[in-house]
């Protein structure tokens, strides 16, 4: 059959058309039809695919949102998710994971609640080819125990807290410091880059630093301490999250003093009831820390599984949030 040229032309860049279509990874996979570049096995889906999760807890807002994200995307998609709470104990952690390797499940997703002792377990996925992907905190293993880390630069947001701490006291503070976890990731790396920054200040001191296990009732009571103990010496506060923060300014309350005005509050997630906190006028400044991680852990998840190649480190963009615009910014907001 003749074919007039132009026609001929529209046919060729139709059929090219399709083609890098099937081949872009943002379209909807189709399933069955479609085969690995190399023509081997059939890709698969997030309908195909079983996820396990070991979560920490529900320590704070921003875990909740982090939990509901993860579901979330989960049902959206149609991925199987076994969901596992570890109450904010590593050996539940660990067992989770072994029961997710009983299960054999496609991959693994774990925010480890501290950075060591994960070798073993980590070790025993890898042998059962149980890709694990870190979400939200890092673990101190070796490279190759896991695919990829998707989370926050937490140096970094220490850093910008001492920053913001240095404008609101004018370089000189007695600073009394909420850590989170001991030997979590983001505890380990908020407390090392605040000094980072505070190392040039010689009159910004921390007088006292005690763990608050990132939780709004042990934030209220270890300010009560140290309120009883530096009282009215105490002019800021460095809290490593908001609940501890939050905590920390009904502990100031009570003790008669008011929090933003006697004593400046940073701190770090930047949730909804910190904003509320900065339009009350009680918390001074709160660091972005976003734990909405769900769609991005999920599309990486099924990457990994049909063998395709995922950053080391997926890093999340963040800022800083002041009282000033508070208010406009907060019915924007998503946790
Ligand atoms: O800042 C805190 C939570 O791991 C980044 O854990 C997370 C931290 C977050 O409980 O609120």
């Amino acid at each position: 059959m003749k074919i007039l040229p132009f026609l001929r032309l529209m046919l060729v860049s139709s059929i090219l058309f399709m083609a890098i279509g099937c081949s872009s990874s943002n379209s909807p996979l189709p399933t069955q039809t479609l085969t690995t570049p190399a023509g081997g096995k059939p890709l698969k889906t997030y309908q195909d695919i079983i996820v396990g999760f070991a979560q920490i807890g529900a320590e704070s807002e921003w875990r909740e949102a982090d939990t509901k994200s993860i579901k979330d995307t989960a049902d959206k998609l149609n991925v199987e998710l076994k969901f596992s709470d570890a109450q904010q104990k590593q050996e539940n952690q660990i067992a989770a994971l072994r029961s997710f390797i009983v299960q054999k499940v496609d991959v693994i997703g774990i925010s480890p609640v501290v950075e060591t002792g994960w070798d073993e377990v980590f070790k025993e996925a890898k042998d059962a080819g149980i890709p694990i992907i870190l979400v939200d905190r890092r673990a101190d293993v070796p490279e190759d125990l896991y695919v990829s880390y998707m989370g926050s630069d937490f140096l970094e947001e220490g850093r910008n807290a001492a920053r913001q701490m240095v404008r609101l006291t004018n370089g000189k503070a007695n600073i009394v410091e909420l850590v989170g976890t001991t030997g979590s990731a983001p505890a380990n790396d908020r407390y090392k880059g605040f000094r980072e920054i505070l190392k040039d200040y010689p009159d910004m001191k921390i007088i006292d630093s005690q763990d608050g296990d990132f939780t709004r009732g042990q934030g209220k009571e270890v300010m009560e301490t140290f309120l009883k103990e530096y009282g009215k010496n105490i002019t800021a506060l460095f809290a490593h999250n908001d609940d501890m923060a939050l905590g920390a300014i009904d502990a100031i309350e009570e003790y008669g003093l008011r929090p933003g005005v006697d004593i400046k509050i940073v701190s770090v997630d930047a949730t909804h009831d910190a904003f509320e906190a900065m339009i009350a006028g009680k918390l001074n400044a709160t660091v972005e820390c976003n734990p909405l991680l769900g769609p991005a852990f999920f599309e990486t998840a099924l990457k990994v599984v049909n063998g395709e190649s995922v950053p080391k480190w997926v890093p999340s963009k963040e800022g800083v949030f002041l009282p000033f615009n508070a208010a406009e910014i907060l019915p924007t907001r998503k946790y």
